[in-house]
């Protein structure tokens, strides 16, 4: 057991939404930062989302992610009660296939900003690296961890290409 407290609280709308973040759980594991998950909702639980909210900061979390899908609130809901960075997440489901998330999380009045990741599969991927750039603005080992995550990232797409070139040499 360990008594470090966890720096990213990742929020989902719902527990369907779990699918799309389990890329970001694994991330964080790679990265070895303790994460708490919840499902917590604008709509079904608003007292439960604002409390952690509010509490948020306070617990030590740095950088909050909410996935939500539909009319997705849960990004605003939560940054209108905490000045901690929130990534939102958008999730497509029918029928308009995450437009209407996506709209609801980018489209936030002035004076509360939530930020926002990819629809979709790469959106669990993207909210968990982007919450570890904020992360690593105060932390360097992180800092050094992430650019050699974008390193090993290049060099599989070098590779790639230079597969590709052989295959058509052969044509
Ligand atoms: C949103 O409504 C959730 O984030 C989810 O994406 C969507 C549908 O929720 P369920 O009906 O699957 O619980 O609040």
């Amino acid at each position: 057991m360990t008594d470090k407290k966890p720096e990213v609280a990742i929020l989902m709308g719902s527990k369907s939404d779990l699918p799309i973040l389990k890329d970001a759980f694994q991330i964080f594991d790679n990265f070895d930062i303790l994460f708490t998950a919840r499902v917590l909702s604008a709509h079904r639980t608003p007292e439960a989302a604002i409390k952690f909210a509010s509490e948020a900061e306070a617990e030590g979390i740095k950088v909050v992610i909410c996935a939500a899908g539909m009319a997705a609130h849960l990004g605003g809901v939560v940054a209108a009660h905490t000045t901690l960075p929130v990534i939102g997440l958008p999730i497509a489901s029918e029928p308009f296939n995450g437009l209407d998330a996506l709209l609801a999380t980018v489209q936030m009045p002035p004076g509360i900003p939530v930020a926002s990741v990819t629809v979709g599969k790469s959106g669990g991927k993207n909210a968990a690296l982007y919450a570890i750039s904020i992360l690593a603005l105060s932390n360097p080992t992180l800092a050094l961890k992430l650019k050699a995550f974008r390193q090993e990232q290049t060099e599989k797409v070098l590779e790639a290409d230079a597969e590709l070139q052989q295959e058509l040499k052969k044509r």
